[in-house]
């Protein structure tokens, strides 16, 4: 299957979900249908493109969308994480850490994202985003360069690994010269711990002959199979240079020769079968659960108005009686689900907040004692000033690296705790939905779909600031004591500052992720509560009018039965039409 037969896919899709909107009457099953469509229309994807600077990531960006796009240069450059997505036309949005947001054009694009134009990002860029009309970036994915690691600009590294946990896949560049690093490897080591799909290109393979760069091939293999530990690595050889060139020049020969086009299909196909799977069949399974749920309704106001009224008033007092019996097991439930949430907090959480410092404040005081030594022909000052400058670069990257690793753990029990909440809700409504099918003896052959939320990744992606550490200073008498009793001072101070950064450090990451914890939690359980409501408030009002309705005349009540009518024929039309689809696509979809 290819991204075509995909997009028709969802437009048919998206084509039902319209039908049944137009019939449902009730506004929160409206919503949750819009909501489904705008998922189908825009889920991202952030396919992330990352490795070692100058590797050729910018260029093949370029590459893939066929277009000599974003700046790319021999120097180390890319410095801000740059979004690519889909747009109608070409549209470039700089955004701000103040929140702030700019649109510029094309030629001002370096300005913003380099290191040669903005040194140490001193005009303050969180993000740019680019909108870019190419087919890659139908369907929600995201392309997203990276700024380059290892290289001499230390804060690139760090806005790189912040931006980890937003990876739904990377692709990781190495190139045939100079061979693979060490400083690769360890980045690989903590991206394979975020990352469950990895694509590998050695890229610049026009520059060494097909005997050379194949040598490299398999000793890049080999080695990363080693040291990373995984298995059956696979790399694509190409030359991003050569892809844009030939893409551009519609050469189609130089494009073939490049290499590009076999990693293109890998990852089309990838991108079909991990995000197209999941996303039709969420978007089918709500539309399915509407109309079930519509049909039930439909169906109860339809046996309702043949209901004697007194039988009618007895059955709604049955309702009503199973409805608080039903609002006790939900408090009951979510009693459950905060006791989950604290013991995340205080057992998960708080443990690896007290590890963490226990063993970076004993880590960085051994490695000080090393520094002590290395740095004792230094003067007082020159002395203060390479034990804090050392001490404030470890800071950045221990906490940096440790939250990005610590998000992925969080999230993933979060999943699991909102998963076990989501099962009990459902038992709930499907015993709301049986006992009033039952009561009013309507044949319960609906399929009753589960509900199912997922936790926004966008709540996820706030980049982690650093406390602002405001440097050390000497005072004038520790200065003047000879060197011997001024380091030793020095020293002792600079230990004491280590406990306090790595202190205040550790309380602001609990509090930044308690924080998260508890709205997530808060916005999903408000989200799941209001769907139960709001079939609990349906029943009952429909049951309302039922009573109504018997004040009604006979012409009247008869015009009504019609309504309930065409609507139960027309519901049950689409919902054929949707099985029918159903099973075209799915088998499809399957097979990717
Ligand atoms: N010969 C050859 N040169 C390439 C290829 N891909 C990229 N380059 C060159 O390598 C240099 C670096 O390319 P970029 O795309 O800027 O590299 P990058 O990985 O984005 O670099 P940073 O943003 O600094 O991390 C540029 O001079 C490119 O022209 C390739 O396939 N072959
Ligand atoms: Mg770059």
């Amino acid at each position: 299957m290819n991204l075509d037969d995909y997009s028709k896919m969802k437009d048919e899709i998206i084509k039902l979900i319209s039908r049944t909107e137009r019939i449902v009457t009730n506004d929160h099953h409206r919503d949750l249908l819009e909501s489904s469509c705008q998922k189908l229309f825009e889920n991202r994807f952030n396919l992330v493109v990352m490795g070692q600077f100058k590797r050729g990531k910018t260029t093949f960006i370029n590459a893939l969308l066929g277009q000599d796009l974003l700046p790319t240069a021999i120097i180390p450059l890319t410095s801000i994480i740059t979004i690519i997505k889909y747009g109608e036309s070409l549209k470039i949005r700089i955004f701000f850490s103040d929140n702030k947001a700019k649109d510029i054009q094309l030629d001002e694009l370096p300005l913003y994202i380099t290191e040669k134009y903005n040194p140490k990002n001193e005009k303050g860029v969180h993000h740019a985003e680019i909108f870019y009309p190419s087919s890659y970036l139908q369907n929600g994915v995201q392309i997203v360069d990276t700024p380059g690691i290892a290289s001499i600009h230390g804060h690139n590294t760090e806005v790189t690994y912040q931006y980890l946990p937003n990876a739904d896949a990377a692709i990781f560049l190495i190139s045939v010269d100079p061979p693979i690093t060490q400083a690769e490897f360890d980045f690989l080591n903590d991206l394979k711990k975020d990352i469950s799909k990895i694509f590998f290109i050695l890229n610049k393979i026009d520059i060494a002959n097909d005997q050379d760069w194949e040598e490299s091939l398999k000793y890049t293999k080999k080695i990363i199979e080693k040291e990373v530990g995984l298995n059956d690595v696979t790399i694509f050889p190409l030359s991003a240079r050569d892809a844009l060139l030939g893409k551009m020049q519609n050469d189609q020969e130089k494009l073939n020769e490049s290499g590009l086009l076999s990693f293109e299909s890998t990852l089309e196909e990838f991108l079909m079968k991990e995000k197209g799977n999941v996303l039709l069949n969420t978007a089918i399974n709500r539309t399915l659960t509407v109309i079930s749920q519509e049909t039930l309704f439909t169906q109860l106001k339809q046996r309702s108005l043949h209901t004697p009224l007194n039988e009618l008033e007895e059955k709604r007092k049955a309702l009503t009686d199973m409805f608080s019996k039903v609002n006790r097991d939900r408090i009951d439930n979510e009693y459950l689900l905060n006791g989950e949430v604290q013991t995340l907090i205080k057992q998960v959480l708080e443990v690896d907040l007290e590890n963490l410092k226990r063993e970076k404040t004993t880590w960085l005081i051994n490695d000080m004692k090393e520094l002590y030594k290395a740095h004792q022909k230094e003067s007082n000052k020159e002395f203060a000033r390479s034990l804090d400058d050392y001490l404030t670069s470890q800071i950045k990257d221990i906490f940096n690296q440790w939250r990005s690793h610590e998000d992925k753990v969080i999230r993933t029990h979060l999943e699991k705790i909102l998963q076990r909440f989501t099962l009990r809700v459902n038992e709930i409504t499907e015993h709301i939905l049986t006992f009033s099918s039952e009561l009013f003896n309507i044949p319960m052959d609906v399929l009753i779909a589960k509900e199912s939320l997922s936790i926004e990744t966008s709540f996820w992606f706030r980049l982690y600031e650093p406390l602002d550490t405001l440097s050390m200073t000497i005072d004038f008498i520790t200065n003047m004591l000879p060197k011997g009793l001024a380091h030793k001072l020095i020293f002792k101070k600079i230990c004491r500052r280590a406990e306090i950064l790595v202190d205040q450090h550790c309380g602001r990451l609990r509090y930044d992720f308690i924080n998260r914890i508890e709205k997530t939690v808060k916005d999903y359980k408000y989200a799941l509560n209001q769907s139960v409501d709001i079939i609990i408030k349906n029943i009952d009002s429909l049951l309302q009018s039922a009573q109504d309705a018997k004040k009604k005349t006979a012409e009247e009540v008869s015009i009504l039965e019609e309504e309930i009518n065409e609507k139960i024929q027309e519901l049950a039309k689409i919902r054929q039409d949707f099985e029918n689809i159903q099973q075209v696509l799915l088998p499809i979809v399957l097979k990717g």
